[in-house]
């Protein structure tokens, strides 16, 4: 049997490369002729722990091709982006549109298309229509069509970023249906790989499973982000308070940060609000909370300023060195995209009058935006700074805290 995984990203390549592993022929299809290339090499254009070791012994034994125009297969696995609209926070699938659109040409009775992205409720049974739209030579599954041409499933990918390639084989998968014939033949496919459980459903529940779980941890770390605002407040150590709060066999509070960062979190709540605005109350204010912690802690930075201006009279505060530890979206990673510690370094860098400095011990060059800046050591920070910002807990920063300078510890890890 043969596979094509449309969409080559963070998802889509790690979950190709599995297959492939497996011995299915895979082609990976993607718009980005530069990614193709660098897959067709053996390399890989992403980043992520093992995937490289991967996808070089799937290309090199041929089980692995990339490729930017569709192929006829057996299976086809849709993983591409599901962003917003615009600047609003409305869910864009038109990625799912153009890839639907490419794949229809070359589809064939007794084909299996899933779609992997995470999506809004509704966007399967929209692919299935894009899908039905342009071949209406063949039949597609509308509710208990169990004879329909073609077998379509919502499949929610839940692997957690640096460990992908240990959580596609082991985490449980929903496999949601159109119908049952559907979940049977998706089920069949996932086995190849997957020593989890295969749980299955139908297409509209596995959509919501897959928002409603990270809904659940974005509820819980803005419970924590709000816990750190009131008592910093209250005079009290948040961290010491859910440490002891921790204590009682039901409590389980996560830890307070400078925000909710990553590609997922941050977004897929706002699909559940975008469908049921009136009813999602408590989900759209969590998205609330936990984008405001950001602005929160800049002001920190400023209360700091102040305070060391004021405990060296004579200095302004172009003579206020500060150092930000930390830019990626969480510890131990070298991500920086949608990181709320890049966005407080860049407010911090472009409102301070006086020197910035970024450490950030998991990158070698800063991205482009920051340009301008120099990317320091840890020791060198922590001689030469009068504020020292900690924005990751990444392991270096936890061995040893700055000796001198006032520190804003977003994590707790220097108090
Ligand atoms: N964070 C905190 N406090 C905590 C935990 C996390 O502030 O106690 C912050 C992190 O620093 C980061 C953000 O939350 O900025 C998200 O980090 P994360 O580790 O919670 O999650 P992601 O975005 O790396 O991956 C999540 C995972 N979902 C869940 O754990 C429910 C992963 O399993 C999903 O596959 C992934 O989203 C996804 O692709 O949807």
């Amino acid at each position: 049997s043969s596979l094509s995984v449309i969409g080559l990203g963070y998802i889509g390549l790690p979950t190709a490369a599995v297959f492939a592993s497996r011995k299915i022929k895979v082609i990976g299809v993607d718009v980005n002729q530069k990614a193709v290339d660098v897959i067709n090499q053996g390399k890989i254009h992403i980043v992520e722990p093992d995937l490289d070791i991967v996808v070089h012994a799937a290309v090199n034994e041929g089980y692995l091709k990339a490729t930017t125009v569709p192929q006829a297969a057996d299976a086809f696995i849709v993983a591409v982006p599901t962003p917003f609209k615009g600047d609003n926070h409305e869910p864009d699938l038109s990625y799912i549109e153009s890839a639907s659109k490419a794949i229809a040409p070359v589809l064939a009775k007794g084909n299996l298309v899933i779609l992997e992205s995470t999506s809004p409720v509704g966007a399967t049974e929209q692919m299935a229509a894009w899908l039905a739209a342009a071949r209406p030579d063949l039949t597609f599954p509308q509710t208990h069509d169990e004879n329909s041409d073609i077998r379509i499933a919502h499949c929610p990918e839940r692997v957690l970023p640096g460990h992908v390639m240990r959580e596609l084989i082991e985490n449980d998968r929903v496999i949601g249906g159109m119908t049952e014939k559907c979940s049977a033949a998706s089920v069949a496919l996932y086995k190849t790989f997957v020593q989890g459980e295969c749980v299955i459903t139908n297409a509209r529940t596995a959509e919501m499973a897959k928002l409603t779980e990270n809904s659940f941890r974005d509820v819980n770390i803005a419970f924590a982000n709000e816990l750190s605002m009131i008592c910093d407040k209250l005079d009290i150590n948040v961290w010491e308070l859910i440490k002891l709060a921790n204590r009682h066999p039901r409590v389980n509070i996560l830890q307070p940060g400078p925000g909710v960062g990553g590609h997922c979190i941050a977004v897929d709540p706002w699909f559940i609000v975008s469908k049921t605005p009136e009813q999602a109350r408590l989900i759209r204010t969590t998205r609330e909370v936990n984008d405001s912690k950001p602005l929160w802690v800049i002001d920190k930075v400023k209360i700091a300023i102040a305070d060391f201006l004021q405990a060296n009279p004579g200095k302004t505060a172009k003579d206020v060195s500060i150092a930000c530890y930390g830019l990626a979206f969480k510890p131990d990673i070298d991500d920086l995209r949608e990181s709320p510690s890049m966005f407080i370094a860049e407010q911090i860098i472009a409102l301070h009058a006086g020197p910035v400095v970024l450490i950030e011990p998991n990158i070698e060059h800063l991205p482009a935006k920051l340009a301008q800046q120099t990317l320091v050591s840890r020791e060198q920070a922590y001689s030469e700074s009068d504020i020292h910002l900690l924005l990751v807990d990444h392991k270096p920063f936890k061995q040893q805290k700055p000796q001198q300078g006032i520190i804003v510890d977003t994590k707790g890890i220097w108090l």
